[in-house]
Order: structure tokens, then C-alpha cells, then sequence
């Protein structure tokens, strides 16, 4: 109305414009139209919400933004000062392909996949803020692709329901405790700063350190991506109270670790190593960055499922998304402990994300295993993704089998022991194996043989060391009688592959041993004499330990320590061995990223209370990182936008 307001010495606009009365009334009319179609159209430019801020009282303006925007992690609890509020970025504010301009049915498609994506343990966006340890989190810009922001638009993790539901505080509670077991627990973490301070100093961001050359490692089994050692050690790191190591690792996550690469990788040693590693890392700290970076990493990985049976191939390129198999693997075939180990990972992505399609395709890979026949009750390694077929009758519980029983048992727990279909998979799979597999050597050493369609290979490898742990946690619950049965079994495996390790030189054991042409859990090949860091033998002392209290573990355990610091401990770092039948040692110059995340983890535990990373709350994935079992309760509390 200023504009039309006569000025002295001008005549108004109208009159200038020589119009009569009418006209006039015409163009105020047409004036005040204008100005209207002006200020709607505030309300459809690409982030409205300031201007709706503007016009419309604080509280109208939260909701119509989180309304429109379906924006999740910054929106305000009603009575919360706005200074207060954690920012959403803007980037994760709405599905990438459809902006708040985009037409309406679109939006409201979107809307409605992002609400039937959501599960169960979630609030409402902006029910919540990230408060903890009176800190507050907020989310960081991560450019998580459109599913991903989706999905994450439209139901949150509660996060602090779930940590109220843990039935022992991470850490545990410290109770008095003797001080032998109090050194040897600093011990194994003074060798983790050794490792991690060495891996910083000479190969920060690259995957693996070379601690006889001082530089860094990156390999080819993760498509391009950096870092294997920051995210295998994060968990480690936080539960052994490396604070500050703990803070560089989450700090080179925040800002160096790139997704956007273009690479072919390793579909299983991605997600065990950092997916799980994210998601634990997520899960003891709640920090935003590392749950939403594993989602967004999950998602790289799902075009590995398109194949006509849904069994992922092996190989897939984080870029543009096209899989294969391995070319050493027959015909074209999957690897059982591959496309086996995903369980834990992906039931988590879907808990965390709302979007279930990843446990859709967990689940679908089980019913494939459901439908094929077994031989005498057994999973050979090779399956076609084709046609669902095994390819060739190799079974073995290490190396190609071995993590696929691991998740079927460690399914049922992290379930809450509801998921009966893998306890039954599992119970099924452990009969047939302790029917046609497990043998007792001459001179009494209990093994598990590897099986060659019906004939037998009496030899075990380092990786199969990881099944006394295995039984002995299945064990626990197994029925009425076999709970001993299984308990002895477990003794017994665990008792052969220390075995291996006490009749080497080095007392550190070698990556197969045999029980054939007279010797015992000796590795009679030369190119099975090399020692590479691996965990399974000290994760059996762990699990035994925990579940018996046998102090014999805890000594075993510790013999391990001194083998390592004697024959692997160099000058910047741990390095694995060459012949581990000889006092003098080549070292292989390389610091596996396993050892950080599982050898010293386990180690560790083993000298610690067990409330420390319970077993009531947590399970390991097969790299060691824990995820949380999902109680009954921590799933009623949450609510369903
Ligand atoms: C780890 O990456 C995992 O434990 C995996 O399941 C097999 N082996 C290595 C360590 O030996």
C-alpha cells in the first residue's frame, strides 16, 4: 500500500496512469492478486522452511517443516529453545530425488514407502535429541544417498531406550579383582597403543600397516576403500578406555573416510569388517556418524543380491554396483562362509534404517539353504547363484565354511533366542558335522576333519580353531542332556588347537595342522607354517573362559601374549611370521587389521570381569565387533512412527 500512496508533487499511480474509478478497482484488484501468487510462492521455493519461520508462530513452523521435509534428526521437541537444537544438514532433509518443490503425489509416494520401511525400535523424528554423558551429538552432513536418507527420514533408533535396556553397563562395573589378572589386562592394552600408535604414525588411512617397511597397505579386498585398520579397531579401542586413540579414529571417519569409491571388493570382508565395525562403534558410543555411514555402505552393497536366486556373488564394485564371483571359485559359485556371514550385519542395517530390505535378503538367502538338499545333513562351500545348486561337495567347518555356523547360532542368541529356525539350522548342522567329521587322533587329540564328497582330509586349519568357542556357546543351550556333550566337545577342540600351538617352537600355531602320517596338530607343509596374527585360537580361550572359568584358559591365553610379544612384536608394530617351527622367525611385514579388532580384543577380554562386553547383552560378529542382542524389552519400549 506505501507504493500507491500519493507523494507530494506526483500524482498516485493510477491517476499517472490516467485511469477512471473503475479501472482503478481493477488494478488493486489485479495488485493484491499478485501479491498474493508472490507470497504462496515462498512456500514452494527448495527450503521454505525459513520463510514459513517468518510468518508462522515457532511451533506451526517445526511441525509444517517436519511435515513437508519428512527431515528427522534436528526437528524440536515442542518446549525446546531452537538455540538448543542439533541442525540437521540440509542435504539429509528430503529423499534426493524429490524436492520440496516436486509434485505432490510424488512427495506423498515417498512418504508412504519411508513409513512402511520403519520397524520396530524407533521414535517418531524429533522425538529426541542425541544427549549422553552431557554431551550433545549431532548428526554431520554425510551425503547419504536417497534410500538411506529416506529411510532414515522416516524413523529413528532410539538410541537411549536401547542403552537403558543393556543388562550390564558396557564397561562393566570394575569390581576388585586380582592383580595379576589386573597387569596382564594393561598389558594387552598397552600392546593395542603399540599397535594403534604404529599404525597412525605409518599408515593412517591406509588399510593395513607394514611395520617392517613403515609404510602403509591397501590390498584389493575392499574396492577402493581406506581405513580397514581405523574401523576393525574403533570398538577395541573404546572398550579398552584408549580414549584418545579412540577420538583420532572417530575423528579420521568424520573426515577422511570416503564411500565414494570405485573398486571391486570383497562383499563379505566389507561387511564384517566395516559394517560391523561401524555398527558396534555406533552401538557403544551412539555417535550419528558411525550408523549413518554404515547404512550408507550397506546400501553399496545390495546390488551384489540381483542374481536369479538372490544369493549374492562374492565381488562387487562399490561403484557402479556390478558383481561377480570369485574366479578361483567354481563355477561361478558363492562362498557358503560368504554369503553365510551377512546375517548379523544386515538385520542391523534394517533395525537401525527402517528399511527392511536387508534383512529381506538375509532372509531369503536362508530359505535357500532351507530348500536345497544336503549331503548326509551337510553344507558344502560352493553354491550356484544361479541355480541354487551346490557346485562341489567341499565341506569344511574353517576356512570357506567356517562363519556360516558362527551366524547361525549367534542368530538364535541375538534374536533373544527367538529366531528358532537358525537354532534349528544350527543344531542340525552340528550333528551331521559331529557325525561324519569329528575324529579323535591316536594319541587322543579331538579334531574336525575337512570333507571332500565323503572322503576324508584329516587336517584342520587355524580358522576352524574359532568352533570350541562356537559349541561351547551353543552348548549352553542345548537340550536336555547334550549340554555336557557339547561343553566336552568344546574342552576338547579348544584343548587340540592349543595343542598346535604348544608343540611349535614359537608356541604361536601354525595356519593348518594335520593328524595324519604320524604327527599331530603339526602343519607337515611347508606353506602351512606361517602364524598371520589370526584370533580363533584365543577367541575359543574367551568364549571357555567366560563359560567355564577354568583358569586354564586365562593361562593359555597368556602364553599367547608372550608369543607374541617374543617372536611378533617389531620395532613399529606386530608383524605375523613365516615358519612358527623355528626360534628365528621371518616376519610377513604385515599388521592385519584382525589383530586389532579381534586378537587383542579377545585377549583382552579374557582379563576382564564379564560383565565387560556381556554375553547377555552382545554378540561378536565373526571380526569381533559387537552387536547388541535384541531384548524383548528393548523392542516393546520403542515406538513406530
Ligand atoms: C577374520 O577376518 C574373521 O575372523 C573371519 O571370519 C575369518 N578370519 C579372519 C581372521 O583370521
Amino acid at each position: 500500500m506505501v507504493l500507491l500512496r500519493k507523494l507530494p508533487g506526483m500524482p498516485g499511480w493510477p491517476a499517472a496512469l490516467g485511469l477512471r474509478l473503475p479501472q482503478k478497482f481493477l488494478f488493486l484488484l489485479f495488485l493484491s492478486g499478485l501479491l498474493t501468487l508472490c507470497f504462496g510462492a515462498l512456500f514452494l521455493l527448495p527450503d521454505s522452511s525459513r520463510f514459513k519461520r517468518l510468518f508462522l508462530p515457532r511451533r506451526a513452523a517445526t511441525s509444517a517443516s517436519s511435515s513437508s521435509s519428512a527431515s528427522s534428526s534436528s526437528a524440536a521437541s515442542s518446549s525446546a529453545g531452537e538455540t538448543d537444537l542439533p541442525r540437521s544438514p540440509p542435504a539429509a532433509a528430503e529423499p534426493r530425488h524429490a524436492s520440496p518443490a516436486a509434485p505432490r503425489r510424488l512427495r506423498d509416494k515417498l512418504r508412504t514407502a519411508a513409513r512402511m520401511a520403519g520397524p520396530l525400535a524407533h521414535t517418531a523424528p524429533g522425538s529426541q535429541q542425541q544427549v549422553r554423558d552431557g554431551e550433545r551429538h549431532t548428526e554431520p552432513a554425510t551425503g547419504a544417498p536417497a534410500a538411506a536418507r529416506q529411510t532414515r527420514a522416516a524413523s529413528r533408533f532410539d538410541y537411549e531406550r536401547f542403552r537403558q535396556n543393556l543388562r550390564h553397563p558396557v564397561r562393566g562395573r570394575r569390581p576388585t579383582e586380582d592383580p595379576e589378572t589386573r597387569a596382564r589386562r594393561m598389558k594387552v592394552k598397552e600392546m593395542m597403543k603399540f599397535a594403534w600408535d604404529n599404525y597412525k604414525q605409518y599408515a593412517l588411512g591406509k588399510n593395513e600397516l607394514r611395520p617392517l617397511t613403515k609404510n602403509g597397505h591397501i590390498g584389493n579386498m575392499f574396492g577402493g576403500l581406506r581405513g580397514a585398520t581405523v574401523v576393525d579397531a574403533l570398538d577395541t579401542l573404546y572398550i579398552m578406555e584408549l580414549e584418545e586413540e579412540f577420538q583420532e579414529a572417530k575423528k579420521w571417519v568424520e573426515k577422511s573416510f570416503d564411500l565414494n569409491v570405485n573398486g571391486e571388493a570383497s562383499l563379505f570382508e566389507v561387511n564384517i569388517r566395516y559394517i560391523g565395525g561401524l555398527l558396534a562403534a555406533y552401538y557403544l558410543t551412539g555417535e550419528e556418524v558411525f550408523k549413518s555411514k554404515a547404512l550408507e555402505l550397506g546400501e553399496k552393497l545390495l546390488p551384489a543380491f540381483n542374481t536369479p536366486t538372490g544369493i549374492p556373488r562374492g565381488v562387487i564394485n562399490l561403484g557402479s554396483g556390478m558383481s561377480w564371483s570369485w574366479g578361483w571359485a567354481s563355477a561361478g559359485s558363492s562362498i557358503l562362509a560368504e554369503f553365510g556371514t551377512l546375517h548379523l550385519e544386515f538385520l542391523h542395517l534394517s533395525e537401525l534404517s527402517g528399511n527392511p530390505v536387508f534383512a529381506e535378503k538375509v532372509m531369503n538367502i536362508r530359505k535357500v539353504l532351507n530348500r536345497v538338499e544336503k549331503p548326509q545333513g551337510l553344507y558344502p562351500n560352493f553354491l550356484s547363484p544361479v541355480t541354487g545348486n551346490w557346485v562341489q561337495h567341499h565341506v569344511s567347518i574353517g576356512g570357506l565354511g567356517d562363519s556360516f555356523y558362527e551366524y547361525l547360532i549367534k542368530s538364535w542368541l541375538m534374536s533373544d533366542k527367538k529366531d528358532s529356525e537358525a537354532k534349528k539350522m544350527y543344531d542340525d548342522a552340528l550333528e551331521a558335522i559331529e557325525k561324519h567329521l569329528v575324529k579323535k587322533s591316536a594319541g587322543g587329540l579331538t579334531y574336525i576333519a575337512e570333507w571332500r564328497g565323503g572322503i576324508l582330509d584329516h587336517k584342520m586349519g587355524h580358522l576352524a580353531c574359532f568352533s570350541g568357542g562356537m559349541i561351547a556357546l551353543g552348548a549352553e543351550h542345548a537340550g536336555e542332556g547334550r549340554k555336557r556333550h557339547y561343553m566336552d566337545l568344546a574342552a576338547e577342540i579348544t584343548n587340540t588347537c592349543h595343542e598346535s600351538y604348544a608343540r611349535s617352537d614359537t608356541k604361536l600355531g601354525p595356519e593348518a595342522f594335520r593328524f595324519d602320517t604320524g604327527t599331530e596338530a603339526m602343519a607337515t607343509r611347508l606353506s602351512e607354517r606361517y602364524y598371520i596374527l589370526r584370533p580363533e585360537v584365543v577367541e575359543s580361550y574367551m568364549y571357555m573362559w567366560r563359560l567355564t572359568h577354568d583358569p586354564k584358559y586365562r593361562q593359555w591365553g597368556w602364553e599367547a601374549v608372550k608369543a607374541l610379544e617374543k617372536h611378533c612384536r617389531v620395532e613399529a608394530g606386530f608383524s605375523g611370521i613365516r615358519d612358527v617351527y623355528t626360534t628365528t622367525p621371518t616376519h610377513d611385514n604385515m599388521q592385519q587389521s584382525f589383530f586389532l579388532a579381534e586378537t587383542l580384543k579377545y585377549l583382552y577380554l579374557l582379563f576382564c570381569e564379564d560383565d565387560v562386553l556381556s554375553l547377555d547383552d552382545w554378540v561378536f560378529n565373526t571380526e569381533a565387533h559387537p552387536l547388541p542382542v535384541n531384548h524383548t524389552n528393548f523392542k516393546a519400549k520403542a515406538s513406530v512412527q
